[in-house]
């Protein structure tokens, strides 16, 4: 079951309890390997949102610019691999949007949101071709998504996306800009410490 909001697609509940709780003790392995870090936007701001990385490359923003990297900027070491528990929710959900059905994301994004996160309107244009799908889970707390069009003036919609949503952007939704107003802290019990994590599966190259 799936709704749409500005052509982008969203899956309320897509994963239960037992998938989500799976998933966090996955993720909580890969950390210890590579933890959380900043990074800094344009201006050399630091972002609100810590992040690591799974897959072949990770995202890291720095006073030099936005880049993917193949190694974890603290620790000099290449990203743990994707979970296969990941891969398997990109197979379900992205394949029927992808030139080659069996291609895997070789990026996926780890953010952790405190309750004073929050990430500003933005496009998803570092990779190297956007007719790939992006794919995202949220788990924990809930967040209030807004999405737009493709001009940054485009009028806006919001939607809560709650533990266990996976949201897909896919054609021309894929270059839509996008970002996170707010979480609401105490929204959710799967993280113990409260909080939100989003991944986010690219295809980088
Ligand atoms: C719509 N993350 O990491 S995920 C990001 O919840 C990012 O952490 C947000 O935006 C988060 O770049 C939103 C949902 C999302 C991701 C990519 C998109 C929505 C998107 C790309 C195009 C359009
Ligand atoms: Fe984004």
């Amino acid at each position: 079951m799936s709704i749409m909001i500005k052509g982008v697609h969203v899956y309320p509940g897509h994963l239960g309890l037992a998938a989500q709780l799976a998933l966090v003790a996955e993720l909580r392995g890969l950390l210890v390997a590579a933890p959380l870090f900043r990074s800094s936007i344009a201006g050399g701001k630091q972002m609100s949102v810590r992040m690591s990385s799974a897959g072949r490359f990770g995202w890291v923003s720095d006073p030099r610019g936005a880049r993917y990297e193949t190694r974890h900027p603290a620790t000099g070491a290449p990203w743990p691999a994707i979970p296969d528990s990941v891969l398997a929710i990109w197979r379900a959900i992205a394949a029927p949007h992808l030139r080659d059905p069996a291609r895997l994301p070789d990026s996926c994004l780890i953010n952790w949101y405190d309750a004073s996160a929050r990430m500003g309107l933005h496009q998803d244009r570092d990779e190297g071709d956007f007719g790939w799908p992006v794919l995202s889970i949220s788990l924990g707390d809930e967040a209030l998504f807004r999405v737009g069009g493709t001009a940054r003036s485009d009028r806006t919609e919001s939607l809560w996306l709650r533990s266990g949503d996976v949201v897909l952007m896919a054609g021309a939704a894929r270059l839509c800009f996008h970002g996170i107003d707010r979480i609401r802290p105490g929204s959710s019990n799967l993280l113990p410490r409260g909080g939100r994590i989003n991944l986010t599966c690219r295809v980088v190259t």
